[in-house]
């Protein structure tokens, strides 16, 4: 089915694309505030705020969590922002904002984004709330695109387990053949924005290219109406302990 309403295909598809959401220029200047944010905000910031694929090396930070809590012009990005009227339109209702994450995957050992529903890790009740994508660099096959299930925000969540992911520790337990040839494969431009319900299935492939990073901003909204489970902030309690013992924050 075509829809050219983003809200019609978030409904339907339990995905939106929006293309050149932001223009070049942009995202030129996304680029120097996150990196600015990188150069001046990281060393202050909790560890577990911050992840890398190997915590020696600073050139392979992988993740950056609530941006907005620790910067104004990210602050301003996320909260009664354009983007904050854009999740309040796809979800229909009104929302909160609740996260900005930077994700990279460095050049060939940028790990896959194994297949899950945004709403197993924020176990909302009801489970309603949005994450908003945008690209900063040209995000393919080759160095891991965003991978979705058209039509599963409409079928509950299904069982996760703990991955050896840092950033990602939940995957579903369950993804098979069936779900792959479902897939709706994303690359998309820098400036292009995906946007997914919280039980949308999705996932990406590990960066696999030599030189390309693959950069990207997720905004996450939660609905004013729904409320977080105290077996999530209990379990999110345990995970960063874990990480800390096995010296991987
Ligand atoms: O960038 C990625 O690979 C994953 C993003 C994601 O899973 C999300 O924003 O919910």
């Amino acid at each position: 089915m075509k829809h050219h309403n983003p809200c019609a295909r978030f409904a339907t598809d339990g995905f939106a694309v929006l293309r050149q959401y932001q223009t070049p220029a942009q995202v030129d200047a996304l680029r120097s505030e996150v990196q600015r944010f990188i150069d001046t905000r990281l060393p202050a910031l909790p560890r577990e705020e911050v992840f890398y694929e190997d915590k020696q090396d600073a050139g392979t930070l992988k993740q950056i969590q609530r941006m907005h809590l620790h910067d104004p012009f990210f602050e301003s990005l996320t909260v009664d922002s354009p983007l904050h009227h854009l999740a309040t339109e796809l979800l229909g209702q009104a929302v909160r904002p609740v996260n900005l994450q930077y994700f990279n995957k460095p050049p060939q050992i940028g790990k896959a984004t194994p297949a899950h529903q945004d709403g197993y890790y924020f176990m909302l009740e009801p489970n309603e709330a949005v994450t908003l994508w945008l690209a900063l660099d040209d995000v393919d096959e080759e160095n891991g695109c965003i991978r979705y299930i058209p039509g599963s925000h409409r079928r509950g969540l299904r069982p996760h387990g703990r991955t050896q992911t840092l950033g990602f520790s939940q995957g579903l337990l369950d993804f098979g053949a069936d779900d792959k040839q479902r897939e709706v494969v994303l690359p998309a431009r820098p400036g292009d924005l995906l946007a997914h319900h919280s039980l949308t299935i999705h996932r990406a492939d590990a960066n696999g290219s030599a030189t390309r990073t693959r950069r990207a901003l997720g905004f996450v909204y939660f609905a004013v109406a729904s409320t977080v489970n105290k077996d999530q902030q209990r379990r999110h309690a345990q995970l960063m302990q874990d990480l800390r013992t096995a010296g991987k924050i």
